[in-house]
């Protein structure tokens, strides 16, 4: 030992290693609880780790810091669903010191083992080898759909109000489940843009203790189309065109739009994606749909059909289509980050799961709709939507990886109690989503890797296949058996065994083909649009204009403005107009429809938790700040601090400078001061700078308030901040609120928030 430390010192002599700061750091893992509490009390989501960093490099080894305190990994617990007892950090490394995958202890990761300092490095360097095959291999193919998705743990609490209806001991009353959800959109590749226009997946994974459950849903609740033959066809006409790979994560092509026009059964999905559903503001305020009907069925062998909803605590909102663009540049990454800082500021995201029921009828229809039709909704006002139980998300993954790209959801994942219907779609989704991890988790042991491990007791006769996890003991895995002592045995209904619901199958010849029902394409697209408030209907016009204007080609332009006259003549005209292009007459009578209400967004009001307000101050700090950053954290918001530069400015820290910042991050902006222009406000350092010559705020500033204005975000100000409105020209304009003190002026925004935006600052040629 003396040896070698005598040849690293000699070496050290000669310059040959590399110097690093020997100076120790000694309050390391202390700082990391102070971190904690620091960014608890501090109330500005977002640091990377635990710890605090020190400019010196730390050199007393000490135990890996404990993960930040909104994380949490999977439960330990063994292959097969055992409980361990093991402490959540001993999912992942361990110990002081760096070590090979087999636990050596290493000396040295920076330098290969040379054939003296000048090489050739030889091939006996098995720490090389093992660090640099292990990183050629870090990849795995992304979903072939979904591929961008963002995860959280959390806990499902049941009312009891299912109980009834189901013998899922999940829905009994004051069961709790633990839960993980996975959100993400459709179309775009692993690191595309969030706020892209999509469907939304909102997929729950539900670890009860009769089997894990999966919900693998939508934030939309009908499919473009009735068979899961046609989905690879779909997502083909919708994914980047296959010569140039572009456009990326967007329906704003022609291949989709020649899909969607030409298989019209996807028009009801179509105007969903083309309203604000398409732009969700955030993960959080996100409908969720099981999307099929589903069968539940009790003790008694009673069964209904249902389907699930998913209620969000703080209302349905969506972006603007302006907003959702700059996203996409600004902050690709924004609905992603809302989630995180929201169940890291204690803003806790929350859903209520709900059912509609139906009477299990032989013809499987309810008020003349065909529940096995997956482009049609069953309206709220026709069959309501009853409350079972409330989802809480309340941790972050510890590590992406591990948790949200390796969770594998299945529908066939079901605990007795619930079973699938004859949905085509569902029927070929219940083959897909086993095939599909083969491939992507590199074999058929995906269940054991720890976010899948089911949190029931396991004893399957599963056995052997790459990356086999479990132990499996005994001889005989097959049934029955003598040489295993007959285990495992079959459980019955007393012990509480999966119920496949003994459906009826009607005597029928062996077809290729659709039941009649499936052939109406068009009444509840009709019904979406005639249940729009006027603002939402001016964007499902502007969404279809902007998309159709995208395709090149004139022919498929044309077939999907004959598909919006078959919906609504004015919709088609207007969106016609915007093409420059000729009305088509419907190809078919427009059908008579009742709106239903519960489809728009608008006319409520919400509760404002977790939302982002943006405070503007400039050198120095104007009155009434701290006491509205503590306002707003009283009330369970986020505000962030704007200042002319990074740093401290009097008692408030700055979180966002004027350069740095962009309206689209905040849900409300307030002016405490008037700040003239900043020293970097020079168009040829920072292009948003660049303003008329007479005003006296930095530009910055005014397009930020600009902005906001047209985003129909609440304004206000108090003090110096008026002048600010002033110098944008919109006092006196709905939603733009100067007082004389900063908790006055709050007090209205947060009015504001509560319906979203102000509405009323859009103006519509509908009605
Ligand atoms: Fe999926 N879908 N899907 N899908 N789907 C996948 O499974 C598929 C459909 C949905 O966060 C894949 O593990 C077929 C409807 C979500 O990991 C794949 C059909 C709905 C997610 C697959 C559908 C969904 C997926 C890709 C037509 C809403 C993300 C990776 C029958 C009710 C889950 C994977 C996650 C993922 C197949 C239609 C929702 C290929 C064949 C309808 C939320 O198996």
């Amino acid at each position: 030992m003396a040896g070698i430390r005598q040849t690293l010192t000699e070496r050290k002599e000669t310059g040959m290693v590399p110097r690093k700061p020997v100076e120790k750091v000694e309050d390391v893992v202390e700082n990391a609880a102070a971190k904690v509490a620091d960014a608890l009390s501090s109330h500005v989501p977002g640091a990377p780790g635990s710890g605090t960093p020190t400019v010196e490099e730390v050199t007393i080894p000490h135990d890996p810091l404990p993960p930040k305190g909104e994380q949490g990994t999977p439960d330990t617990r063994t292959p097969t669903g055992a409980e361990t007892g093991a402490a959540p950090t001993a999912n992942g490394q361990q110990g002081a010191y760096l070590t090979t995958a087999q636990g050596a202890r290493l000396r040295d990761t920076d330098h290969s083992l040379k054939a003296g300092p000048r090489g050739p490095v030889l091939l006996q360097d098995h720490h090389l080898r093992e660090k640099i095959t292990h990183f050629d291999h870090e990849r795995i193919p992304e979903r072939v759909v979904h591929a961008r998705g963002t995860g959280a743990h959390g806990s499902f609490t049941s009312y009891g109000t299912a109980a009834g209806l189901t013998r899922a001991a999940f829905l009994k009353k004051d069961a709790q489940t633990p839960v993980f959800v996975r959100f993400s959109t459709v179309l775009g590749s692993r690191g595309s843009a969030d706020t892209v226009r999509d469907t939304r997946g909102f997929a729950t994974k539900f670890y009860t203790d009769e089997g894990t459950f999966d919900l693998v849903g939508n934030n939309i609740p009908v499919f473009f189309i009735q068979d899961a033959i046609k989905f690879p066809d779909i997502i083909h006409a919708a994914k980047p065109h296959p010569d140039r790979e572009i456009p990326q994560a967007q329906s704003a092509h022609d291949t989709f739009w020649d899909f969607v026009s030409l298989h019209t059964e996807a028009q009801h999905h179509t105007i969903w994606n083309m309203s604000d559903r398409g732009i969700p503001r955030s993960f959080r305020t996100m409908e969720g749909f099981g999307v099929h009907t589903f069968r539940l069925i009790n003790n008694a062998g009673e069964t209904v059909l249902v389907k699930f909803h998913w209620k969000p605590k703080l209302g349905v909102h969506s972006l603007t289509w302006e907003e959702a663009q700059l996203i996409c540049g600004v902050d690709p990454d924004f609905h992603r980050r809302d989630l995180y800082d929201a169940i890291e500021a204690g803003a806790y995201p929350e859903w209520e799961l709900g059912l509609q029921v139906f009477p299990d009828t032989p013809e499987e229809t309810f008020a003349g709709i065909d529940l096995l039709d997956p482009t049609k909704i069953v309206p709220e006002e026709l069959a309501e939507v009853q409350p079972v139980g409330r989802l809480v998300l309340n941790r972050t993954p510890t590590n992406f990886f591990a948790e949200t790209e390796q969770v594998a959801f299945h529908l066939g994942n079901l605990p007795p109690g619930i079973d699938v219907t004859n949905d085509p779609l569902l029927q070929g989704r219940l083959f897909s989503y086993v095939d599909t991890q083969l491939t992507r988790l590199a074999g058929p042991n995906f269940p054991q890797i720890p976010i899948n491990r089911p949190h029931a007791p396991v004893n399957d006769m599963l056995r052997d296949g790459f990356h086999q996890q479990a132990v499996h003991a005994g001889v005989a895995p097959y049934r029955p058996n003598s040489l295993d002592g007959g285990n495992p045995f079959e459980a019955g209904d007393a012990e509480n065994a999966f119920v496949d619901v003994p459906v009826r199958v009607a005597e029928a010849p062996k077809i290729r083909a659709n039941p009649v029902s499936f052939d109406d394409h068009f009444s509840q697209v009709r019904l979406f649009w005639q249940s729009m408030s006027p603002v939402e209907k001016e964007h499902i016009i502007a969404a279809y204009t902007f998309e159709l204007g995208k395709c090149y080609e004139q022919a498929i332009k044309q077939r999907q403005l004959q598909c919006l006259a078959n919906v609504d003549p004015l919709l088609c005209e207007q969106v016609a107009a915007g093409l420059g292009m000729p009305v088509p007459e419907p190809a078919q009578p427009v059908t008579e429809v009742t709106p239903s209400p519960a489809l728009s967004q608008m006319g409520q009001t919400w509760p404002a938790d977790g939302r982002i307000v943006g405070i503007v101050i400039g050198d120095e700090e104007p009155d009434g700040v701290a006491s509205v950053r503590e306002a707003l954290i009283a009330a369970g918001m986020v505000p962030l601090i704007i200042a002319p530069h990074g740093g401290t400015i009097g008692t408030v820290t700055a979180q966002r400078t004027f350069a740095t910042a962009r309206s689209v991050e905040f849900d409300a902006l307030l002016l405490a001061a008037a700040p003239p222009p900043a020293p970097d406000a020079l168009p040829a350092r920072d292009a948003k700078a660049a303003a008329a010559d007479d005003v006296t705020v930095d530009p910055r500033v005014l397009l930020m308030v600009d902005e906001a204005w047209r985003h129909a975000k609440a304004i206000g100000a108090w003090g110096d901040g008026a002048s600010v409105l002033d110098q944008a020209g919109i006092i006196g304009t709905p939603g733009v609120i100067a007082t004389e003190s900063g908790p006055e002026t709050l007090d209205a925004v947060e009015r504001f928030l509560g319906s979203h935006r102000v509405w009323q600052r859009f103006s519509t040629s509908m009605v």
